[in-house]
């Protein structure tokens, strides 16, 4: 059977290609699930007689003049978890340091006692309403990491749940394994060993049950030195599986330089980055992912450097970092608003922020995270005025509605 061929036309397109690739009276042709024209609308007829419909009759669908753009990437949680630490935030409101916490037993080693009780349907049931708030959003494409079992069958377990969520919901999970989260009991003062661990045997076994899309660490002065970092990129390299970083999170490390020098995806947080990790980033295509709900959470004085990451070119990606930990959060929208009050975005640059960049932070630019023949027909059409509003609005979320894949999305009470 054909691929249906469907129009979707009289829409205002932010195609986040170039710059914001503003299309004032735009339409899109999809076939199947991918984009096969965007252009002006006047041009709609040609394109479709290219397209070969001459004669056909494609379904089409009038947007009314609403703005649309690529769906939203979260390229940046930890939202399959068990529990939650409002205890512990609690606490940090009383004065205790996020560190100070993590150094008693707390922290990341709370949230991986709870991950190893729950079952994998109580992990599934748990993460379910986050991901249903990101996918309300207009999120089609998240990653989830792993880092909260720490032990071989704990991790599977949390990668499984994520692999599981893609499946129940109508959007694309990738996934990472991150148990060079933290050095679990079973490990506490050999960190060498247990990175050798999850080098050596876990990530080998995870990637061959076909559970790992990319690796990442947690390069920090309470969790992995670079020398840690280093040996697993190693493993990874070998397997052929991308890395990721989180680095300069609460002190410079190093762990960017290395996250560039190896031409990781992305490093994520920096907070504590510099010039050097600016320029070093903007050369090796590292995508810089800023996280402000866990900054704003965690009531950091630190900003990332981002007038020197713009200044040097560097990729700007914004992401939730959904933990329950540093960031309690749901809501990629509330982060791009957070990402321009408070680390000085511009509009443009944090709705780039969680689509074109988003979906390189992923290694997925080639199919996704812009509006362009060839990509998936991922997008949100918007009830804005103009697509500042997707940075400007705390707590309101203007989404219409989300196509996945070229086709519409309906939720319960919306879309009137
Ligand atoms: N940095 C973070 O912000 C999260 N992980 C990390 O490496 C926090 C995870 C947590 O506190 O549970
Ligand atoms: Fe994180």
């Amino acid at each position: 059977m054909p691929e249906a061929l469907r129009v979707w036309r009289n829409a205002r397109l932010a195609t986040c290609d170039a710059a914001l690739g503003t299309i004032a009276r735009g339409a899109l042709i999809t076939r199947g699930g991918h984009i096969e024209w965007v252009g002006e609308e006047s041009a709609l007829g040609g394109a479709l007689a290219a397209a070969g419909a001459a004669g056909a009759s494609p379904e089409e669908h009038d947007l009314g003049g609403a703005w649309v753009t690529p769906g939203l990437i979260d390229c940046h949680t930890h939202l399959v978890f068990a529990g939650n630490r409002a205890d512990e935030y609690a606490e940090r409101l009383r004065g205790r340091s996020y560190a100070e916490i993590a150094r008693a037993g707390g922290g990341i080693l709370s949230t991986v006692r709870a991950v190893r009780a729950a079952s994998e349907q109580q992990l599934f049931d748990e993460s379910a309403p986050r991901l249903a708030a990101l996918t309300a959003e207009g999120v089609t494409t998240l990653e989830i990491k792993s880092g909260y079992g720490l032990t071989l069958a704990d991790e599977a377990k949390m990668l499984r749940v994520a692999r599981q969520l893609g499946r129940a919901f109508p959007l694309t999970v990738r996934t990472t394994f991150l148990a060079a989260h933290t050095v679990p009991p079973e490990y506490q003062g050999r960190a060498d060993a247990y990175v050798a661990t999850i080098a050596d045997e876990w990530l080998p076994a995870l990637a061959a049950d076909g559970l790992v899309d990319a690796v990442d660490v947690f390069c920090e002065s309470i969790a992995f030195s670079v020398a840690q970092a280093q040996r697993l990129y190693a493993a990874a390299r070998a397997l052929g599986i991308p890395v990721k970083m989180h680095a300069e999170q609460l002190t410079n490390m190093g762990g960017t330089l290395l996250a560039a020098s190896q031409r990781a995806l992305s490093s994520d947080h920096l907070e504590y980055a510099g010039e050097a990790e600016a320029a070093a980033l903007a050369r090796s295509g590292t995508v810089a992912v800023l996280l402000p709900v866990a900054y704003y959470c965690l009531g950091e004085a630190r900003k990332p450097p981002v007038a020197a990451l713009r200044a040097a070119g560097a990729a700007l990606a914004v992401a939730s970092d959904c933990n329950p930990g540093s960031a309690p959060g749901t809501s990629l929208l509330l982060a791009m608003s957070m990402a321009t009050r408070l680390f000085g975005l511009t509009a443009q640059e944090a709705l780039l922020g969680v689509t074109r960049h988003a979906a390189q932070a992923l290694g997925l630019a080639a199919e996704r995270g812009v509006l362009a023949p060839g990509k998936t027909a991922d997008f949100v059409v918007w009830n804005v005025r103009s697509v500042e509003e997707l940075s400007y609005w705390i707590g309101f979320n203007p989404r219409r509605t989300v196509v996945r894949a070229a086709e519409v999305l309906r939720w319960p009470n919306t879309n009137p």
